[in-house]
Parts: C-alpha cells; sequence; structure tokens
C-alpha cells in the first residue's frame, strides 16, 4: 500500500507552509485579551480570551496544522487511525455537551457593573455596599424554569434572575426569581413540583408549558403552589423582555454588621425600564415567529449602547418581627407588603458587555444560594436550606468534578487560598505542601479569617435553634390563600382579566375531571369570583363560597399595567410603507430614532431604505405600528407574490388586539378602515409626521392600551 503525504502537512514538513498561510506574519502562539499586548479588561474572563486571527491553527497540544481532510489510503480510500487530527476533533465534538441545568435550561446572561449610592456599614458589613460610588463586576443570568435548552424565550413561566457580584471580598450570588414567591415551603418537595410541571415522561410532551394535567394535579393538591401560579399566570409570567422585569431574592435573608447585630432583609432589583409584559396570545405566536425573542432582546439593547439598568433594594425588618405581619418571614410562598416595610435603595446595576461566548460564560455559569460574603447571612426558610444543598450538588453533575469555580467565569476576583486540592482538571499548581490546618512548616498558612481578623465570614453570632426533630412544617406557614388573594385585589381589572384568561387557558388543557374539580376547589379559597370565572370557561357549576381566607386589602407596587413606562428607549416601532414611496417613512424614522426608539421600515422588497420585507415581518416584531402615506394601497386587492396574502392587515390587526399603539399618516387612513382599526385610545391618526410623532411616543409610553381587551360581564 503506498501512502501519500497530505499536501498541507507536506507543505508544513518543507517549511512552506508560511507562504500558504492567507494572513501576514501569522503567530505560532495563541493571542489572549489579558496579555500586556492586547488588554481589553481586567479579572479572569477577560484573561482567559483567546484570539484567534492572524494565526496557523494547532491541534489542542499546539503545533501548526490543518483540519478539512482526514489522512486516508489514497484518494478514495479508508481513513487510517494514525489521523490524530482527525481523532482529535471528533472526540472533541464528540464531547462538547455538558448536561443543560435540570431546571432553568434555557437562558441568557450579561456583564456589567454594580455601584454602590453610600457607605451603608450601618446595615452591613458587606464590603461592595461599603463606599459611596464603590463599583463591583457582575454577571447576570436570565432564564425560564421548565424549558428545556432549545424551547421558546416567551413560554409562559417563572423567570430566573441570577445576579452573581465579583466582590472584593469573594463571590456573591443572588439566586432570584422575577416573582417574589415560591411555589412551595419545603426543599424536599423540589423534585415533585419539577416533575410535574415538565413534560409528560411517556411522549415528552409539552415542551416549557404547564397547561398539562400532571402540573395543575401538583398546584391543586399543593396549595402552597397558589401564590406562585397567581403571579406566574398574570403579566409577571410573559414578560415584554427580560429588562422590563424586576428580580426578587424570594428568601429572608440577613444583614450582619461588622459587630455581629443583624437584621432580617428582603432583596430587590427594580426595573429602571419599567415593568412591561406581553399578552398570551402574542407570547404564544412568538414561540414561533422569534423563539430567541428575549435573549435577541437583551443582546441587542446592550450592543446598541442602551444596557438595562436595576436598582437594588432592600426591605430591612427587625429580628423580633419575624411574625408581626400575620405571616411567617421565613415562609417563601409569602411576600413581604410594601406597606410595611419600605424599600431602601442602595445601588444600582447596569448591564453593559454581552459575553465573548456563550457556553464559556453563560452556560458554564454556576450559581449558588450559598455563595455569600461576610455581610451577608441565611434565614432559616427550609427552602433556602435545601437550596444550600442543591446548587453545589448539581454544579458537580454538570461539570464532572469539585473544580468549576476555577473557570473564568466562576473564578472570583479575589484571591482564593485554601487547602482544597486536586480533583479532576485542577488549574492551580499549588506550591504549600502543608496543605492542612493547622500547621507549622507553612508558617500556619493560609491562616484563619473571622469576624475580627482578616475581614472574614461569620456566621451571625446571635442565630440560635433548638427543637426536637420532627418532619413537620410550622403551623405559621399554614394560611396558603390570603397572600394570592392579596395579589388579585390588587390588580387592575385588565390585569385580573387576564389572569383569568390564562387560567382558563390552561385549565380547558386538562383531561382529568378531578384535577379540574380540586383546582375550582382551590381556586374557590381563594376568591369565588376567580372559581366561578375559571369554571364558566370549563363548562362547571361554580363552587359555593368558601371565605375563611376572603378580605378586600390592597397592597402597592405588583400592577404592571398601572403606570407608564419611564422610558421608551430601544422600544421597537415598525412603520409599513410601500418600496415605491419610502420619503415619509424615512422622515418617520429619523424623528422617532432621536428618541432613542429602534425603528423599521417594512417595505415588499429590500430596496431602497427598507429594513425589513412583509414576509418577515409581523406585529410580535414591534411595540407599535405606524402605516405610513401610500402603503394603503398594500392593504386592499389582489395581495402580492413577495408576501403571504393580508400579511400588511394582519399586522395592523395584531397590534391593535395586542393592545399597541397605532399610527396612520395620510392616506393610510384608509388602511386602518380596511384592517377594521377603529380610531380608539392609542390610535393615532395624523397627516404629517411631526403632528404624529409627540402623541405616538407617549402612546408608547402607556405601551399595552388594556381597554381593548373585553372583561367578563
Ligand atoms: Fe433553583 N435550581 N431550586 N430556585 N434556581 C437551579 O441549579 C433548586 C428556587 C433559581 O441561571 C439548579 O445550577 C431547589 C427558588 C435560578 O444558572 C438547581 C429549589 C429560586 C436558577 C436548583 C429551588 C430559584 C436555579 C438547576 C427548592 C428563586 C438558575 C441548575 C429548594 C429564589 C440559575 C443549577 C442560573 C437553578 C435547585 C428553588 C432560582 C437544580 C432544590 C426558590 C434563577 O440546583
Amino acid at each position: 500500500m503506498h501512502i501519500k503525504p497530505l499536501v498541507w502537512g507536506a507543505a508544513l514538513l518543507a517549511g512552506t507552509a508560511q507562504a500558504a498561510c492567507p494572513f501576514a506574519d501569522p503567530s505560532y502562539i495563541a493571542k489572549r485579551d489579558g496579555d500586556a499586548s492586547n488588554q481589553q479588561g481586567s479579572g479572569p474572563v477577560e484573561r482567559a480570551k483567546l484570539d484567534d486571527s492572524n494565526v496557523y491553527m494547532s491541534s489542542d497540544v499546539g503545533g501548526p496544522m490543518g483540519d478539512q481532510f482526514s489522512l486516508r489510503v489514497g484518494r478514495r480510500g479508508p481513513t487510517l487511525l494514525e489521523d490524530f487530527i482527525f481523532r482529535q476533533k471528533l472526540q472533541h465534538f464528540d464531547h462538547e455537551r455538558i448536561p443543560e441545568r435540570v431546571v432553568h435550561a434555557r437562558g441568557a446572561g450579561a456583564h456589567g457593573t454594580f455601584t454602590s449610592y453610600a457607605d451603608w456599614s450601618n446595615l452591613t458589613a458587606a464590603s461592595f455596599l461599603g463606599a459611596k460610588d464603590k463599583t463591583t463586576p457582575v454577571f447576570v443570568r436570565f432564564s425560564t424554569v421548565a424549558g428545556s435548552k432549545g424551547s421558546a424565550d416567551t413560554a409562559r413561566d417563572v423567570h430566573g434572575f441570577a445576579v452573581r457580584l465579583y466582590t472584593d471580598e469573594g463571590n456573591l450570588d443572588i439566586v432570584g426569581n422575577n416573582i417574589p414567591v415560591f411555589f412551595i415551603q419545603d426543599a424536599i418537595r423540589f423534585p415533585d413540583l419539577v416533575h410535574s410541571v415538565k413534560p409528560s415522561p411517556d411522549n415528552e410532551i409539552p415542551q416549557g408549558a404547564t397547561a398539562h394535567d400532571s402540573a395543575w394535579d401538583f398546584f391543586s393538591s399543593q396549595p402552597s403552589t397558589m401564590h406562585t401560579l397567581f403571579w406566574a399566570m398574570s403579566g409577571n409570567g410573559i414578560p415584554r423582555s427580560y429588562r422590563h422585569m424586576d428580580g426578587f431574592g424570594v428568601h429572608t435573608f440577613r444583614f450582619v454588621k461588622d459587630d455581629g447585630s443583624t437584621k432580617l432583609i428582603k432583596w430587590h432589583w427594580k426595573t429602571r425600564q419599567g415593568k412591561a409584559s406581553l399578552v398570551w396570545e402574542e407570547a404564544q405566536v412568538l414561540s414561533g415567529k422569534n423563539a430567541d425573542f428575549h435573549r435577541q432582546d437583551l443582546w441587542d439593547a446592550i450592543e446598541s449602547g442602551n444596557g438595562p439598568e436595576w436598582e437594588l433594594a432592600v426591605q430591612v425588618v427587625d429580628e423580633d418581627k419575624a411574625l408581626a405581619y400575620g405571616f411567617d418571614l421565613t415562609d417563601p410562598t409569602k411576600f413581604l407588603p410594601e406597606e410595611f416595610a419600605p424599600l431602601v435603595p442602595l445601588g444600582f446595576m447596569k448591564l453593559d458587555r454581552n459575553p465573548t461566548n456563550y457556553f464559556a460564560e453563560t452556560e458554564q455559569i454556576s450559581f449558588q444560594p450559598g455563595h455569600v460574603v461576610r455581610g451577608i447571612d441565611f434565614s432559616d426558610d427550609p427552602l433556602l436550606h435545601g437550596r444550600l444543598y442543591s446548587y453545589l450538588d448539581t454544579q458537580l453533575s454538570r461539570h464532572g468534578g469539585p473544580n468549576f469555580e476555577q473557570l473564568p467565569i466562576n473564578q472570583p476576583h479575589s484571591p482564593v487560598h485554601n487547602n482544597n486540592r486536586d480533583g479532576r482538571n485542577q488549574i492551580f499548581i499549588h506550591k504549600n505542601i502543608a496543605h492542612y490546618t493547622p500547621n507549622t512548616l507553612n508558617n500556619g498558612y493560609p491562616a484563619q479569617a473571622n469576624q475580627t481578623v482578616g475581614r472574614g465570614f461569620f456566621t451571625a453570632p446571635g442565630r440560635s435553634a433548638s427543637g426536637n426533630l420532627v418532619r413537620e412544617l410550622s403551623h405559621t406557614f399554614d394560611d396558603h390563600w390570603s397572600q394570592p388573594r392579596l395579589f388579585f385585589n390588587s390588580l387592575s381589572p385588565a390585569e385580573q382579566q387576564f389572569l383569568i384568561n390564562a387560567m382558563r387557558f390552561e385549565a380547558s388543557h386538562l383531561k382529568s375531571e378531578q384535577v379540574k374539580q380540586n383546582v375550582l376547589t382551590q381556586l374557590n379559597r381563594i376568591s369565588n369570583d376567580v372559581a366561578r370565572r375559571v369554571a364558566i370557561a370549563l363548562g362547571l357549576d361554580a363552587p359555593a363560597p368558601d371565605p375563611t381566607f376572603y378580605h378586600d386589602n390592597k397592597t402597592a407596587g405588583v400592577s404592571i399595567f398601572d403606570h407608564p413606562l419611564p422610558t421608551i428607549k430601544t422600544l421597537r416601532v415598525g412603520v409599513l410603507s410601500t418600496t415605491k414611496n419610502l420619503d415619509q417613512a424615512k422622515q418617520l424614522k429619523e424623528a422617532l430614532a432621536k428618541d432613542g426608539l429602534a425603528v423599521t421600515i417594512v417595505g415588499e422588497t429590500l430596496t431602497g431604505g427598507v429594513d425589513q420585507t412583509y414576509s418577515a415581518a409581523d406585529a410580535t416584531v414591534f411595540d407599535g405600528v405606524v402605516v405610513a402615506d401610500g402603503a394603503e394601497a398594500l392593504f386592499s386587492g389582489k395581495g402580492s407574490p413577495l408576501f403571504p396574502t393580508g400579511r400588511p392587515n394582519q399586522i395592523v390587526v395584531d397590534a391593535y388586539r395586542w393592545g399597541k399603539p397605532v399610527g396612520a399618516l395620510g392616506g393610510a387612513k384608509t388602511a386602518l378602515e380596511s384592517a377594521d382599526v377603529p380610531v380608539t385610545p392609542g390610535v393615532f391618526v395624523e397627516d404629517r409626521v411631526d403632528a404624529l410623532v409627540g402623541k405616538f411616543e407617549e402612546g408608547l409610553k402607556t405601551f399595552r392600551f388594556v381597554d381593548r381587551f373585553p372583561l367578563d360581564e
């Protein structure tokens, strides 16, 4: 058998590879962004970045090579086992995946900075809050819970809001959600909750959805879920974007001062973009039209220089007030109404840098509620305690060993010195041979830090616990119905209707009559009105009132639709035009873009300034739609082979039906007539661009005109 050398390999052997390389002056040494010559930032992530420009390809162990052809016997012959280049490439590919997160698999992340408003040492010893204007790098990952890694962003779900602060005294993770409460009170029930909402084990249906029997079977058999369920069935379950939602730590934590004194606290991230939500049908359409809607939105906002911001606030409560408000502050199914404890703003976070590599950063980041720093401590919330175990355990399974904290995205920005050693893929080369404590061979180092020495972490000295060993929860956790009622009472009538409609949608997917009845029984404990309205859609009799937990209290701050957005920057406006006449569309685009809006001109073909064709456009893409003069021609007649029949009409009709501001210029008002869109609040008809702009922008602030949605009688 005659084996011919590879052309590329032969060139390398002959030393002529350099000449064959298309780049000038290639370097054999991988460039890292952290190199002094190529410094773009600081920290482990920056230092780990690889730059492939102007270099030769190499194998994983270095040495230039090419990898486009495998080594074979003759041009038509079989491949050789000897081909280490082929084997390494395929082998690496075969092992590219790590297990996706068992929950919160679908997500997107970004880098940013936290800035403290003041020296908060009167509240906590946490160093990142220790000085005015002190900045701390952060990485945030937003997520849905139930869907798998490839599921659609706009599935109705609780949303993860996990923040890592790389403080100068270690990593602090606030692994929270966009809803301030959780489904269960004891971590031992978490696998049951998750099994019930995940797809059915026989056919893996449905993906990222709770509208099925097992989920509602669990919800209605485990009434602690009711409160979170109410939040998820409201606009909080379908946010307009990650940028338009708040974040919550959910559990009660503790602030600990240097002197050891403590307060109970609740973490809040308040969006500076304003809270906003999609409507359900729109979210469903988006699941097919653009499964990446939320991650795209976050990415684009950051790329356009409009990175989102949140204010970090805490509710602060004295230690002896844990039971003072009619519920137990260690019960994670309860939120602390602002009327009892106002929000104290501590600082703000801005996300301004997209990841360079999704896998290395967003996928490999390993949040843990147990990542706390000096000045922060836990409460006795039994759900939190389960999480302190589970997150470390899950990282071991995802990363295959204990050294995942050494990955660039996980490395703290403060030094790491301890006696943890070895393990799979250890990257440190420890010099200390006395890797035990106490030792004398290394002069006792690393030394022990504590409350008074070395600014060490310390457990709040005042915490104590005693009692018999029991498998029970406290009776102070028993009331599952008053707070969902408080939440429901505090929504506007339109939001209440959205919630009812969401429940109708979900419950009408149920096949089991027993589950339907159980659902009505639980809803009826919260509100006979809710139970009755859901029962109508199911064709069932309304139950008689079950008033033990009924009340008329309300709380502030939970409604999404009751106030205009503080900013409309980065919202998306579609200008429906015709390729034949784009002058007015361009004028409008210029005027709206001045105010930071992202404007897309829609036309039949991508000519002369059209940004998107009618074939690709639909109302989900835009927060508001304007029809430019002349485009009315596309709303009637035979349609066009360039887009699906009726598409221009459909965009306007959907925008209107989903509550968005709609505008028409000049002759385009006939387009609204063709689309049967009445001139009601939020529909703006003007002849001139300058007359429309201000009014339309006000409409965008209102965001959704909820009076377009019918209410129950
Ligand atoms: Fe999680 N949760 N969780 N969770 N959770 C995970 O950790 C778990 C809970 C939350 O973007 C997992 O790394 C248990 C509450 C977020 O990487 C896992 C219990 C809250 C994220 C896990 C809860 C959350 C997770 C899966 C009940 C809001 C995504 C992969 C005791 C306060 C973080 C992973 C990211 C992820 C367990 C309940 C938020 C399995 C056992 C309550 C935002 O460890």
